[in-house]
């Protein structure tokens, strides 16, 4: 079985007014959906981070890709990782922890651009045996996978939630999707209001929904180092069993001394980070530092779903955590993340998804909306990723792409050209 064509896909999917510490996601969200054609007859396919970028890395592999066998992963991985070498060696400045899209970080792209071609393939390899993915990558140890409710603080819009700016709009967006989806775990996007705001809707969710709800929050790194210790010892008791405190501040050094003084005030809160841990090298840095005791992996920019699996066994051995981040995605993006989900023993966390906040207008999955029950999405008896594209609404999401006049993601741009116009990010804001 050889790839004979690589087609990709730019869509644009209807996206609600939701606020983070990057500002406001715009009207519309990017998609990239690929396809992969081989001799035999077989179609694989991913989903991917949209908009011109993402798309021209893809394209530039295309020479490497058409013509490969999809069993041979591990040779096209050498490849991209090596020219990504040779480009580190000539960029400017490093890395920087505040891209806004996790994995953003110029330097990572080879890891996405292969994510993209790599999950197509273990589509493609599960159709030709028989199997669905998380099989073909070593055998799930759960049927169905676990996700959690993932709250934003938002605007009203054309949309069923409503403005969400303080805590009791907070517990009705929850309830409403804890009733729809049945979640068991929630996360609180922060860093949007005044700290004190999202300390009480916190405490109001934890009133709401008791200790069997375990809770997160994550104001993407608008916190200073004393803010983050306050919110920590406010939420002391929210935050523990089974919860964390999600990159608070923007570095390292910042979220070990967090650590380090809280653990004097006998405050165990554990710390997650998709930001200032990104890729391998991060996480012993992290782990020396005691600054990150969970990691959030993801097949779209850690480099796939095999290299999820390989940071799944890094955090165990290193004593680590192991949870899933989420950006704006549709349900072939979801799938990827519920094979993977389901082959890594010590993911323990409810994965992320924003998948509650689009819609059925704009799902690209044949059947539409992939299900959940209480909270869990469940491994298809089906061979591959167990979906397919339903190529009209794929190319209704193409003329929606079309009409829109960005190719990028820029919230801080939004933010400014619908709600203030002086807006700015900066870190910390409180
Ligand atoms: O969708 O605004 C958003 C989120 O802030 C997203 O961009 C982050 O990548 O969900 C993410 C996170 O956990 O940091
Ligand atoms: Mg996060």
């Amino acid at each position: 079985m050889l790839i004979s064509d690589l087609i990709l896909h730019s869509i644009a999917i209807s996206d609600p007014p939701l606020r983070s510490s990057y500002g406001l996601h715009a009207p519309f969200a990017l998609r990239t959906v690929l396809e992969l054609k081989t001799d035999s007859g077989l179609t694989g396919i991913a989903e991917t981070y949209g908009g011109d970028g993402p798309r021209a890395a893809l394209e530039a592999v295309r020479p490497r890709v058409v013509g490969m066998d999809p069993f041979q992963l591990a040779g096209l991985w050498r490849d991209l990782e090596a020219s990504a070498t040779a480009e580190a060696a000539n960029a400017p400045g490093g890395r920087s922890q505040t891209y806004l899209v996790p994995g953003e970080n110029p330097l990572d792209r080879h890891a996405r651009t292969f994510a993209a071609i790599e999950i197509a393939c273990l589509d493609l390899i599960g159709k030709a045996i028989g199997k669905p993915v998380c099989d073909v990558i070593g055998g799930r140890v759960r049927d169905e996978v676990s996700f959690s409710a993932y709250l934003f603080y938002k605007h009203g819009g054309n949309d069923p939630w409503g403005e969400v700016l303080d805590a009791p709009a907070c517990v009705r967006e929850c309830r409403q999707m804890v009733a729809q989806y049945g979640f068991r775990e929630i996360k609180l996007k922060g860093g949007v209001l005044d700290p004190d705001i999202e300390i009480a809707s916190i405490r109001a969710l934890r009133q709401e929904f008791g200790a069997a709800y375990p809770l997160r929050i994550d104001p993407n790194c608008a916190w200073s180092v004393n803010t983050s210790v306050h919110v920590g010892r406010e939420l002391k008791e929210e935050l523990s069993g089974g919860g964390y405190l999600e990159d608070p501040c923007a570095t390292l050094e910042g979220m070990a001394e967090i650590r380090h003084r809280l653990l004097a005030e006998n405050n165990h809160t554990p710390q997650a980070s998709n930001v200032a841990v990104t890729n391998f090298a991060d996480v012993p840095r992290a782990k020396e530092q005691d600054a990150v005791q969970i990691v959030l992996s993801d097949p779209h920019y850690w480099g796939g779903m095999r290299n999820v699996q390989y940071l799944s066994h890094m955090t165990r051995v290193l004593g680590m955590g192991l949870s899933m981040h989420s950006n704006s995605h549709l349900g072939v993006s979801l799938m990827a993340m519920t094979h993977v989900a389901a082959a890594c023993p010590n993911l323990t966390y409810a994965c992320d998804t924003h998948y509650p906040w689009q819609t059925a207008e704009d799902e690209i999955a044949a059947g539409g909306r992939i299900q959940f029950v209480n909270g869990c999405v469940r491994i298809p008896d089906r061979p591959g990723l167990g979906v397919e594209l339903d190529y009209d609404q794929v190319a209704r999401g193409r003329e929606r792409y079309e009409k829109i006049p960005y190719r990028k993601r820029d919230d801080e741009a939004e933010m400014r050209q619908r709600v203030d116009p002086n807006w700015r990010r900066v870190l910390p804001r409180w």
